[in-house]
């Protein structure tokens, strides 16, 4: 049985490159059967066949596509508050890995949790940005370094499309960081790569990732990773130029990476080189708010060499804790200038392509049915709020949902 009706009563942003920046279509109508769309446009342009529709009313509110948050790393055990506070008591980050802080410690509280306990806690974390008119999470593995963990993670991140209405894309990060202990190029040799090729075989990964920076890998290491995701097909996406510019950039443009992400220290010729291989920019404003980076990526280089741009959380226990999408786009605008027609098309269009999804991201026929219906007048409303959640409802596959 075909399941077909209209939204009405709408204001859409479809999302679609347009000169307003947001494809705006007043009072329209969105036909919505068996969970795509397949007709959108004025209601008083709305075709012949689709008249006496089923209609549901949005009451003259704005609905966008619904949002994608293509970065995160939101399975993880333990938290990290105390490292917080010891830092803002003054501790140097030194101090706070001597007393057992740092990214080690959520990898041992990760190792010791069970795969439930772990799937408990990211629920809690998936049902906060569903709850703001999300339907699409990217989750990356890398608090395990070793095998069983790393797969654990994914399974885990698996299982949250299996329980609530939403999409997840799976990341492996097995090149987050270096073991304590460990050699990093006998880690990626004997521990990343073959973990990679068991989450592969387990059909448990989606995309490749991996951290090119002075306190994690350095560009040949994170070749060797590309390279073995590329032997398996896989494609491949970056953490670059986060905290400094050690060549991470033009290697996964060489690799048609589909994002590269962080980039606060990327150039004008960084840029170019993903203008070039078609690499969408992910923009991380918590990881920046939270270690207090003064140095901001080059939006205006971005700008002007055509390069899309994606904004996401990072939600992580140690560099962003943040688990608003929306407040992602406020702080994409404020600290980094970027439009709020920008911060909208990085959180639905651009973020799609970071992820390589071309079913959704924008309100046209043919996509998914996955759209957020906002308590708001006009768009630019969505990233000026801070600490507002003004979703009235969320369809997912075409299923209407009340907030
Ligand atoms: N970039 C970051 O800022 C972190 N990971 C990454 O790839 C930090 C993750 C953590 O501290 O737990
Ligand atoms: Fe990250």
């Amino acid at each position: 049985m075909t399941d077909r009706y209209a939204l009405v009563d709408a204001n859409a942003a479809t999302m679609e490159p347009s000169p307003d920046g947001y494809g705006l279509i007043p009072d329209a109508a969105i036909v919505i059967e068996d969970g795509r769309i397949v007709w959108a446009g004025m209601r008083g342009n709305l075709e012949g066949q689709y008249s006496g529709l089923r209609e549901v009313s949005c009451g003259g509110r704005l609905v966008t596509p619904a949002l994608v948050d293509c970065h995160t790393h939101i399975v993880f055990g333990g938290n990290r508050a105390r490292e917080f506070e010891m830092r803002l008591n003054g501790a140097s980050y030194e101090e706070v890995a001597r007393a057992g802080g740092g990214i080690v410690s959520t990898v041992a509280a990760t190792r010791a949790a069970t795969e439930d306990a772990l799937l408990q806690r990211a629920l809690v974390r998936a049902d906060a940005l569903i709850a703001q008119g999300v339907s699409v999470i990217e989750v990356k593995s890398g608090y395990g370094l070793d095998r069983d963990t790393e797969l654990k993670m994914l399974r885990v991140a698996r299982r949250i499309a299996d329980l609530r209405p939403v999409r997840v894309r799976t990341t492996f990060l097995g090149a987050h960081a270096v073991p304590a202990g460990a050699d990093a190029d006998a880690y990626i040799d004997n521990v990343c790569l073959p973990a990679l090729d068991a989450a592969h075989g387990e059909g448990l990964v989606d995309a490749v990732d991996g951290f090119c920076e002075g306190i994690a890998f350095d560009a040949a290491q994170i070749e060797r990773v590309f390279a073995r995701a590329r032997a398996l097909g896989l494609p491949v996406k970056l953490h670059s130029d986060q905290l400094s510019n050690i060549g991470g950039t033009p290697l996964a443009a060489r690799f048609g990476a589909m994002s590269v992400d962080h980039l606060e220290y990327a150039t004008e010729a960084d840029a170019r080189a993903m203008a070039a291989s078609g690499s969408v920019a992910v923009i991380l404003p918590g990881a920046f708010y939270t270690i207090r980076e003064t140095r901001k990526p080059p939006i205006a280089a971005f700008r002007a060499q055509g390069v899309a741009m994606a904004v996401a959380t990072d939600w992580n226990p140690g560099s962003s804790p943040l688990g608003s999408l929306l407040l992602a786009m406020n702080m994409a605008c404020t600290l980094f200038e970027m439009t709020p027609a920008e911060a909208l098309a990085g959180t639905t269009r651009h973020a799609a392509r970071a992820l390589g999804l071309s079913d959704c991201g924008v309100i046209a026929p043919g996509k998914r049915a996955d759209l957020a219906i906002w308590n708001v007048e006009e768009p630019g409303e969505l990233a000026y709020g801070i600490g507002i959640n003004p979703l009235h409802a969320r369809v997912f596959g075409g299923v209407h949902e009340l907030r």
